[in-house]
């Protein structure tokens, strides 16, 4: 088996196990919530995807040294809950209207446009519901400092900024492209919940500041270049792999690296991006997956 077999199978092996952990997490919701909603939040939290924000948060917490993987169960599926609750409402048409995500329809398709505003609704409520509950019975600060690393991620200086900053630029259309605004518009709406996952993990793990600041400098990184990889397949890609729309930037007059610097040009950024988080990697040390994960969602087909 080569390398790139090996992470392969790992990665398989990883987003079987988180999918076992959001089972688990879904089966602790009481009997007494209406099952519609609990219906709405399971559909789409349980409907694939890559799962890769929590395994970046139990590996980031591996790579700093932390034995027992179990401390970070609840970090890791509050994470997906939030990117999940993202996408239910990504998808509505108030935003993106779209009919097809990770392969299956749109919650609102399913459910009506109420029910899926309150499926993402109580996605990310539930996600800080198990953290706080978390955190306020395991009182050492590592839990904390994750928790608000992902709730920070999360929010206005973070995935919600940049999901504004989205919108307004689609408002305005193609003309106010530019470089620093999509690089501040990537950097926040998506880039910050992969920063937040691997903040998490390493603060689980214990580790000081300056190397927090390392593993969000990586993520960062990869987020640049994993964005820009999702430009280039909303033109070239593949729907029935991708699991969902191809074309909706351009029907969205959205600026995008492609709509500005062409398909030739994006690649490049993206590899550039890849390369630098490689960089940071080595300079990580112990991060033998990362190395390879940067290069694995550069060329992804997915
Ligand atoms: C409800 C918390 C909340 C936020 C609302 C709609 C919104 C604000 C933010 C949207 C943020 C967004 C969709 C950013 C794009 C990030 C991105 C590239 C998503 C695709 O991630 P993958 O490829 O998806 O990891 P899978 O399906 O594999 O998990």
């Amino acid at each position: 088996m080569n390398t790139n077999e090996y992470y392969i199978n790992y990665l398989t092996e990883q987003s079987v196990g988180v999918e076992a952990m959001l089972k688990r997490r879904m089966s602790e919701i009481t009997s007494d919530v209406p099952p519609q909603i609990a219906e709405a939040m399971e559909y789409s939290l349980m409907a694939g995807g890559k799962r890769l924000r929590p395994i970046m948060l139990a590996e980031a917490a591996r790579s700093c040294g932390l034995k027992n993987i179990t401390d970070t169960e609840i970090y890791a599926s509050a994470i997906e809950m939030i990117h999940t609750s993202s996408l239910i409402h990504d998808d509505l048409p108030a935003m993106d209207n779209d009919d097809l995500r990770r392969g299956k329809p749109t919650s609102h398709k399913v459910f009506g446009e109420a029910m899926a505003i309150l499926a993402g609704d109580a996605l990310l409520n539930h996600a800080n519901e198990i953290m706080a509950r978390h955190v306020s019975e395991n009182t050492e600060p590592r839990f904390a400092k994750a928790a608000y690393a992902i709730t920070k991620a999360t929010g206005i200086s973070g995935m919600i900024g940049g999901q504004t900053i989205d919108i307004l630029a689609e408002k305005a259309g193609l003309d106010i492209a530019s470089e620093e605004l999509l690089v501040k518009m990537y950097s926040m709406k998506t880039c910050a919940l992969l920063e937040g996952a691997v903040a998490a993990g390493a603060y689980i793990a214990g580790a000081d500041e300056s190397v927090v600041n390392k593993w969000r400098k990586y993520a960062l990184y990869i987020g640049l270049a994993f964005q820009i990889v999702d430009d280039i397949l909303d033109v070239v890609g593949n729907e029935s792999v991708l699991g969902k729309p191809i074309g909706s930037d351009s029907e969205n007059n959205k600026p995008t690296f492609v709509t500005l610097m062409g398909l030739d040009g994006a690649r490049e950024y993206a590899e550039k991006y890849t390369d630098m988080a490689k960089s940071i990697a080595c300079e990580l040390g112990n991060a033998e997956f990362f190395l390879w994960l940067a290069d694995y969602l550069c060329k992804r087909d997915r």
